[in-house]
């Protein structure tokens, strides 16, 4: 038999095509087909082909991986003739024994939605925001004030321009926006000691030690993001606003943390359904610091990578009800650890009232629950620990249908994919 050649673009094409999403061009059809070591093996293949008049655009070969005596054939084809097509596929199959794996026809059930493989190509997700400062919701309390959107847009463009690598931008406040944050500060530093869990108060003493947290000071978000990755690795960089859950989850597998750095409008400092710099720094920020919290984050994002839709909104719930709405065990009480309870101070009483629904933690049920994000959360889930909670991730992470699996390589700040076919 000839070989016509082996090449590593065989590879390239096998590893880039079924994660990309690029359709294959009009009107061609791919097709890898593996054939027995024999003479004439494959003119016989080529000359059905001829018979029907189907005209080959594109072949290479290479020696089976899983058969040590077969050959594998990529080909591209033009598809003008289907039905003449699916004749030869059926023959292949039942007169040669041939395996045949189409490609691109089969490609939209196969199809891997685009996942980043390096901490480089979070880059892409910069103008990707589902909102932002210039195009404020109208039942936003910043939408009639003028100063408070050109403001926005300030921020915002900080994030367009940033790029991996970069330090973030430093931001002078203006007065408004420092008592805002004084006022949140306070109000939530005083209920910490009794409603925050462990790891929380422990983290916040050296935020306030080392990175300026104070009444007085929004603190900057390089400065956070170099004492975060001293401490578990992982590293802020500005965002404009919200991001899908698919690209905003896929940062955490590279401990990556898409922060905002604009703050919530004067008028309410008590509560806001968006994301802001004092939801971000004292709500996420400090458990970011803690080791087995900061794995859990980064066991739902390597979940997401390349997951399917309806995965994605199920990892999604589950971030809402443990990272931003959990309530964790402390001996016989329960205390807070998600950010979004963190940085209110109403929801942040209420949440450990008798008022709300309590749960147990179980991922079959959690991930499915609906929930509103404009308004306390009449339920809330209960984590045993961080390790439970991510042990739990991982057996909930095996159920998603992926033909692969990945795992993050910390030296290289790539994500391995490791094929499971
Ligand atoms: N985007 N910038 C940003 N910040 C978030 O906290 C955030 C997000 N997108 C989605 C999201 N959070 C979650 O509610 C889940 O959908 C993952
Ligand atoms: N409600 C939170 C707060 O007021 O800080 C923000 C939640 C963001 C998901
Ligand atoms: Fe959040």
């Amino acid at each position: 038999m000839v070989v016509i050649f082996v090449c590593a673009f065989f590879l390239s094409f096998q590893e880039s095509s079924y994660i990309e999403d690029s359709p294959s061009k009009d009107g061609v059809i791919s097709l890898i087909f593996s054939l027995k070591e024999e003479v004439g093996a494959l003119a016989k293949v080529l000359r059905t082909f001829e018979e029907k008049g189907i005209n080959l655009t594109h072949i290479e070969s290479r020696p089976s991986r899983l058969n040590k005596d077969e050959y594998e054939f990529f080909i591209n084809l033009e598809g003008k003739n289907v039905p003449a097509l699916d004749k030869i596929i059926k023959s292949l199959r039942s007169d040669i024994g041939a395996t045949v794996h189409e490609l691109s026809r089969t490609k939209k059930k196969d199809t891997v939605p685009w996942f980043p493989r390096s901490i480089q190509e979070l880059d892409r997700f910069a103008n990707q925001i589902l909102s932002y400062g210039a195009e404020l919701d109208a039942d936003h309390p910043g939408f009639k004030d003028p100063v408070y959107r050109a403001r926005r847009k300030e921020f915002a463009d900080i994030a367009y321009n940033y790029r991996h690598g970069q330090p973030i931008p430093r931001v002078t406040y203006t007065e408004e926006e420092k008592k805002t944050w004084g006022t949140v500060f306070r109000e939530l530093k005083s209920l910490y000691p009794t409603h925050a869990c462990y790891e929380h108060n422990h983290v916040f003493p050296l935020l306030e030690k080392y990175c300026g947290y104070r009444e007085d000071n929004i603190p900057q978000l390089e400065d956070i993001s170099n004492f975060l990755q001293s401490c578990t690795g992982f590293r802020l960089r500005p965002v404009a606003g919200l991001l899908s859950s698919r690209d905003f989850l896929a940062g955490l597998a590279f401990r990556v943390f898409h922060s905002t750095q604009y703050i919530r409008h004067a008028s309410k400092p008590m509560y806001t359904p968006e994301p802001d710099i004092c939801h971000e720094l004292l709500g996420h920020v400090p458990l970011f610091a803690d080791p087995s919290f900061a794995q859990f984050s980064q066991e739902i994002g390597l979940a997401s990578l390349g997951a399917p839709d309806d995965f994605i909104e199920k990892l999604a719930t589950v971030y809402w009800f443990t990272v931003e709405f959990g309530l964790c065990k402390e001996g016989d009480s329960l205390k807070a650890y998600g950010a979004g309870l963190l940085s209110s101070f109403g929801e942040l009483q209420y949440c450990l009232s008798s008022k709300p629904e309590i749960q147990p933690l179980v991922l079959e049920k959690t991930s499915v629950q609906k929930y509103c994000v404009t308004e306390f959360q009449p339920i809330y889930y209960v984590a045993e620990s961080f390790k439970d909670a991510k042990e739990k991730l991982r057996k909930f992470a095996q159920t998603i249908p992926r033909p692969f699996s990945v795992r993050y390589n910390p030296y290289t700040q790539r994500i391995e994919v490791l094929d499971n076919a």
